[in-house]
């Protein structure tokens, strides 16, 4: 009997590979006589570990419950090296996994590059339109599916009902709201309002809109993150933290304001359903409906929230195609999304999942849907991911005093400027 899936270091691997002459080839295999799929998938999951990743790794091992003669290496590389990991690994055709989990920006680049398999017509796409068509929208390019939507998500203010009700505060609406709310807060708990991720400029995209700004307008080909919009989005956000009604870090925001919510110490955060399951351990959220979630505040021109999520892809290079179009079909059924919104109430990606009676009574995935469903979408655009880094270092300037809104994003704007060749 067979110990299940191999879970492996990410080292490992690649200090493996670097030895090997060429790609690993024993982990070719392919559909045997009767079908039978066999050999070797490394699978690169960027699932957060200690609470997503369990059921990620519990679903390869059922993958392989079905295809016993396919032996799933799982390894969990941390979001914020995946992306850099794989091109190197790719572009070296050295340890790179035959499946990578792709975030919806990934996806556009890496398949500019080279390095995905397209996939229509292969048994990784089934049952196409059952797909979300925003879900889907960012496995397209040049007219062809370099991948298969996993999760969608977007972002909402998760609150603490109980820090609300000592406060006699409702939940805000907008800006305007968000700074009064907190500071009534503030005054009857002495608890901070928000906690407002500095070092990750995707939470500053809710701003953003709220302003009826964009980072860029891809039909014009223009950038737009230093227009007036752009501005007023940046000083809204520095207001935000210079008025007290939140507090932010420079470095692991993600780690901070989870500690910070989680133990009661800030009212409210900005986040996705990728933080439920880590929120639902905190102290204050051990009775689940201490939890509310309610949309992002509007800003002066309107209300908007960012699109995110992920994608499996295939390599290019994979030695074994059969069994990697097999393994990323399985992670995507509609089975498995069920499994997966049930236990981690991530938001599934096909159409049929959602009238699941297992999905259709998880209040989080019900509170997610139409917020996703009017999500504003990004370009899919092989850039689109480059973006954020010349965004975060400014936005993180601008919440620390080191530079002013309008110098922050005019900044930005050059930096894009320079990455978007010709445009505006
Ligand atoms: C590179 C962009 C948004 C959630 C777990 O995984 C770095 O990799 C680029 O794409 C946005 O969509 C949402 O699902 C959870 O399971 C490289 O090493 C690069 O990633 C992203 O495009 C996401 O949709 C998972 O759900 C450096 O050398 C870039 N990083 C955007 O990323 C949402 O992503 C959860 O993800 C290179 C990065 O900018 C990202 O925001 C994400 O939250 C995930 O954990 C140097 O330039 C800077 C920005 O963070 C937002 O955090 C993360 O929590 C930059």
């Amino acid at each position: 009997m067979r110990r299940g899936i191999t879970v492996t270091a990410l080292a490992a691997i690649l200090a493996l590979a670097a030895t090997a002459c060429g790609s690993d080839d024993e982990s070719g295999g392919s559909a045997g006589p009767g079908g039978e799929l066999s050999g070797k998938v490394t699978w690169w999951d960027t699932s957060t570990v200690g609470s997503e990743d369990k059921v990620f790794k519990q679903l390869a091992e059922d993958f392989e419950k079905v295809h016993p003669k396919v032996d799933v290496t799982y390894v969990n590389v941390p979001f914020g090296e995946a992306q850099n990991k794989f091109k190197n690994a790719a572009q070296a055709n050295a340890g790179a996994p035959d499946v990578i989990r792709s975030e919806v920006a990934w996806t556009p680049e890496f398949a500019d590059l080279g390095y995905l398999a397209p996939l229509d017509g292969t048994p990784a796409l089934k049952n196409e339109k059952d797909f979300l068509p925003q879900a889907a929208a960012s496995t397209k390019y040049g007219g062809k599916t370099y991948a298969v939507p996993q999760v969608i998500d977007s972002m909402g203010i998760f609150y603490n009902k109980k820090i609300f009700q000592e406060a006699g505060v409702q939940v805000p609406k907008t800006v305007a709201e968000l700074k009064t709310v907190s500071k009534q807060i503030k005054d009857k708990t002495g608890k901070t309002g928000l906690y407002l991720r500095g070092d990750d400029a995707y939470w500053f995209l809710s701003f953003l809109y709220g302003e009826g700004g964009n980072l860029v307008d891809a039909k014009t080909k223009t950038v737009t993150v230093d227009n007036a919009a752009g501005v007023r989005a940046m000083t809204v956000v520095k207001d935000l933290v210079d008025s007290g009604a939140a507090e932010t870090d420079a470095t692991d925001g993600f780690e901070n304001m989870q500690a910070a919510f989680k133990d009661g110490k800030v009212a409210m955060m900005i986040n996705g359903p990728w933080a439920i399951t880590d929120t639902y351990g905190g102290a204050e959220f051990k009775n689940r409906a201490n939890l509310g979630i309610a949309p992002v505040p509007a800003g002066s021109a309107g209300q908007g929230a960012p699109q995110g999520g992920h994608n499996l892809a295939v390599y290019a290079g994979s030695k074994n195609l059969d069994a990697s179009y097999a393994f990323t079909e399985y992670m995507t059924s509609p089975e498995s999304q069920a499994k997966v919104a049930k236990e981690l109430s991530l938001l599934p990606t096909r159409t049929s999942v959602y009238a699941s009676p297992e999905v259709a009574d998880n209040n989080v995935v019900g509170f997610f849907k139409p917020v996703v469903d009017k999500a504003v979408e990004r370009p899919w655009i092989p850039e689109t991911g480059s973006l954020f880094a010349p965004l975060v270092t400014e936005y993180t300037k601008v919440l620390t005093g080191q530079t002013t809104p309008e110098k922050g994003v005019r900044a930005t704007g050059d930096s894009y400027r320079k990455l978007l060749k010709g445009w505006k």
